[in-house]
């Protein structure tokens, strides 16, 4: 059919989120704009991501005169985020992973926003053409006075937005703003980000389990006894199989595709885990608990953390409702 080949009623991510917005009364379009131009940024790092290689092929044939191109990936990607997000006139506050200050915008292109970013998760992934991603949660601001960071330090469940672009087999951008989550997928040929996985729900439990294993020996009791049952389960049930890309998105998206469970525990070289809180731990898991999982902290919900300084770290369990219960239990049993 005809019909089938071509749909011609498309949902893009700015028409869906304008939908989402007009429920609000009070809406003004900000939230779209603001949205507009995080697009912008994946859509530019998709497109630097897939010509990462050309790049450098037109490096090894000497041409000199490539400066912009070899600019580190992700440093290039943080100062077209930056740009775009302070040009969009609806920000006060930035994080960025790649800055060690916070931004604060200049008073004439404020607007009630802040948001906290990493604009290309994966770095040891870079070179080798493996799965990468954007990861950004956004904050609005309490007070008209003149920002400073202290408008981020806060917990995770205040964040009104939260989503992850994956520049993969297909570029995918995965957005809640408080009311589920929505996967969108870049047509190329058209430069849209389509609707495609329409209210995503995660599996309420799942059967592979992700962690970098090659820190067990420094992790500590329940993390050991939760993996150790991942692999040899006691109950009759089988065992879990076991994938790690090493991109906090990929697999973070495969959990809330396919079910399971992602973990960055503690260890004792790590005693905070490695995931930083503002733009890793708390978007992707105000993402896993719109979609019905869970994410816990080895201590506490993870949303329910206070960040006290733009940086910090926290150990992270999330994913499956059932299977964080699972790691929730060996804690509680543990104190
Ligand atoms: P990065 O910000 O330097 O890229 O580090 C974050 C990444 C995450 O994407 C991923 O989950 C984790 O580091 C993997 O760490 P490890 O190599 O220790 O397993
Ligand atoms: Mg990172």
């Amino acid at each position: 059919h005809e019909a089938d080949a071509y749909r011609t009623d498309l949902m893009t991510i700015t028409r869906f989120v304008l939908n989402e917005q007009s429920k609000y009364p009070e809406s003004r379009g900000d939230f779209t704009i603001l949205l507009s131009n995080i697009v912008l940024g994946c859509k530019f790092v998709c497109s630097a991501v897939n010509k990462a290689g050309l790049a450098k092929l037109i490096g090894l044939a000497g041409e000199t005169n490539i400066q912009a191109e070899q600019k580190k990936l992700d440093v290039l990607s943080n100062d077209v985020f930056v740009k775009a997000l302070v040009s969009s006139g609806r920000t006060s506050v930035l994080v960025s992973e790649e800055d060690e200050e916070a931004t604060l915008v200049e008073s004439s292109k404020r607007g009630k926003y802040c948001v906290v970013f990493d604009p290309l998760d994966g770095s040891s992934n870079i070179d080798c053409g493996v799965s990468i991603g954007t990861i950004f949660g956004i904050y609005t601001m309490s007070h008209n006075d003149e920002p400073t960071t202290e408008d981020v330090l806060k917990p995770g469940h205040e964040m009104v937005a939260a989503g992850y672009c994956m520049y993969g087999s297909s570029c995918m951008l995965v957005l809640s703003t408080g009311t589920g989550v929505n996967g969108f997928t870049l047509d190329p040929s058209l430069g849209e980000f389509i609707l495609t996985h329409p209210d995503i729900k995660i599996p309420k439990k799942g059967n592979i389990y992700s962690v970098n294993e090659g820190n067990a020996q420094n992790w500590d009791g329940p993390t050991t006894k939760y993996v150790e049952k991942c692999k040899f389960p006691k109950d009759g049930s089988p065992a879990k199989s076991l994938r790690y890309v090493g991109s906090m998105v990929a697999d973070v998206h495969r959990t809330l595709l396919y079910g399971g469970i992602f973990l960055y525990p503690a260890d004792k070289k790590s005693p905070n885990g490695k995931l930083r809180v503002l733009y890793e731990v708390f978007p992707m898991s105000f993402l896993m608990e719109q979609a019905g999982g869970q994410a816990f902290t080895g201590k506490k919900r993870a949303l329910d953390l206070v960040p006290e300084k733009i940086h910090e770290r926290s150990p992270i369990f999330l994913g499956s409702y059932e299977d964080v219960e699972e790691i929730k239990a060996l804690y509680a049993a543990d104190e």
